[in-house]
């Protein structure tokens, strides 16, 4: 039971027309009630309604501002608490000076994300639905939003929890099995709907699994990392996607010395592009520290823009960052076309060259290509075509980390059941997979992890 009350400012720090100052908890009524002064007199405070006057100072009643407060009764509020919300005008003195009286009234200063920790703890929300308020906070493109908007009514967590109601009662189908040993019978039924259920499962765990890769894309953009020797228009190349002149472009190798990120939205699917020191041997320590730092991005990438001068003779550092990037998704850049009189000969050699991979023709001084590249990076990604949003999507890497754990004891299981393993051993793998999946929606989370997930949001919220 939460006994305290909370309350902190809960719209963004700066000047805006109005802010809000957000009360929670048992004692918020009384609180509001202390430090406004209502236009009119009012015995009986209706819920959820608009009431018009001032914040006072109940030490001495000295006005502090004018405002719009609201008094809503639980449980039919953000956090099924009793919850006052007042609207004062939007600047840092009248939103401080309403929160200091508030804490005086004995309020607590809520923490980052405490409101809707307590949503979540008094089972308004589930877990991944109240990461789903963060996510929609957070979101940069439509799409992101859209995949918020669906956690946030469930789309997830109605998955989440039907599997794991399946597995939950055929774990205690097995504990009773277990607690009656001498009913063979029992045992041998278990063991065939134990393989059933758990193939069943499986699939529907995969069928998760399978839209994990799309949903952290589309709620997080694509990292894109530009990568090649020294001046082969790199930067050109994040200068003309950006259409602006970002990054410096000059005729000297290794202009560009730190990597430089920068987010785009290509037909709706946010790109983060990361331009970086062209790789080369060098005894230059500060390009030697780029070149690090380039090869570091590379790890990390969604999707590799591989540039190569196609005037020039493939070289050596060229063959080195192609035995990294090989193996990865990659498009192959022949830029500077323009300098070549026979394009379409150099062409097919580089085709050739970088098979299996697509080769995007551009010459990046006179703009071309770029409709091209963009057609390539939807080919390579989404096969052509973006994925639509479906109602649910794994966007999280920390519920995709559950589901993979979920699927590695289920696959255990499969195997100790074939296997023949005793009945009671079976539990366990059983046991970790239900545990797994109810970490997803809350219903087997540790207390630090919570705090955890919850500090990462913003105060207020
Ligand atoms: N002719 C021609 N020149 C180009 C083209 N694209 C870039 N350049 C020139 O090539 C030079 C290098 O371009 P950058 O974009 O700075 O190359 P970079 O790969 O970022 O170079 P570093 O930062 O030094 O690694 C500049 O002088 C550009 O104007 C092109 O398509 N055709
Ligand atoms: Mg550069």
């Amino acid at each position: 039971m939460i006994d305290d009350t909370i309350a902190a400012i809960s719209t963004p720090p700066g000047e805006g027309g109005i802010g809000i100052v957000r009360i929670s908890g048992p004692a918020a009524f009384s609180i509001g009630r202390q430090i406004f002064l209502f236009k009119r007199k009012r015995e009986k405070i209706k819920s959820h309604y608009l009431y018009y006057g001032h914040v006072v100072d109940p030490k001495d009643q000295t006005v502090i501002d004018e405002a719009l407060i609201s008094f809503m009764r639980a449980p039919h509020t953000y956090t099924k608490e009793d919850v006052v919300e007042v609207n004062c005008h939007g600047g840092i003195m009248p939103l401080a000076k309403t929160l200091e009286v508030i804490l005086a009234c004995g309020a607590r200063l809520a923490e980052p994300g405490e409101f809707t920790q307590r949503a979540f703890l008094n089972g308004r929300l589930d877990l991944a639905q109240a990461e789903a308020v963060i996510q929609i906070i957070r979101a940069k493109t439509e799409t992101a939003m859209r995949l918020g908007v669906n956690q946030l009514s469930g789309g997830l967590s109605q998955k989440v929890k039907a599997i794991r109601q399946t597995l939950l009662s055929l774990l205690a189908q097995v504990e009773a099995s277990i607690d009656f040993p001498e009913h063979q019978d029992v045992e041998e039924v278990a063991r065939e709907e134990i393989a059933s259920k758990t193939k069943a499962s499986l699939a529907q765990i995969e069928e998760l699994l399978a839209t994990a890769h799309h949903g952290r894309i589309l709620r997080e953009g694509l990292r894109t990392v530009i990568v090649g020797k020294p001046n082969v228009g790199k930067s050109s190349l994040l200068n003309a996607l950006l259409r602006e002149q970002r990054a410096i472009v000059t005729n000297i190798p290794g202009t560009t010395r730190d990597v430089l990120e920068e987010s785009i939205n290509l037909g709706g699917i946010a790109l983060t592009i990361t331009d970086t020191a062209g790789i080369r041997t060098t005894e230059d320590e500060v390009e030697k520290i780029g070149v690090e730092r380039s090869l570091a991005a590379l790890q990390t990438a969604d999707l590799i823009l591989f540039v190569v001068d196609s005037s020039q003779e493939f070289s050596r550092d060229e063959e080195e960052i192609w035995q990294e990037i090989a193996t990865k998704p990659c498009i192959v850049i022949a830029n500077k076309i323009d300098l070549l009189t026979e394009p379409q000969e150099k062409l097919a050699l580089l085709a050739e060259q970088f098979q299996p991979k697509q080769i995007v023709a551009m010459s990046l001084l006179y703009n071309e290509g770029i409709g091209e590249l963009e057609e390539a990076i939807k080919a390579e990604i989404f096969q052509g075509k973006v994925p639509a949003v479906e109602s649910a999507m794994v966007t999280s890497t920390r519920h995709k980390d559950a589901l993979r754990r979920a699927k590695e004891a289920l696959l255990d299981l499969t195997g100790a059941v074939k296997a023949g393993v005793a009945v009671d051993l079976l539990a366990i793998d059983l046991h970790t997979a239900v545990e797994n999946l109810g970490e997803i929606t809350g219903e087997a989370v540790s207390a630090d992890l919570t705090r955890e997930i919850f500090s990462t949001f913003c105060i207020g919220k």
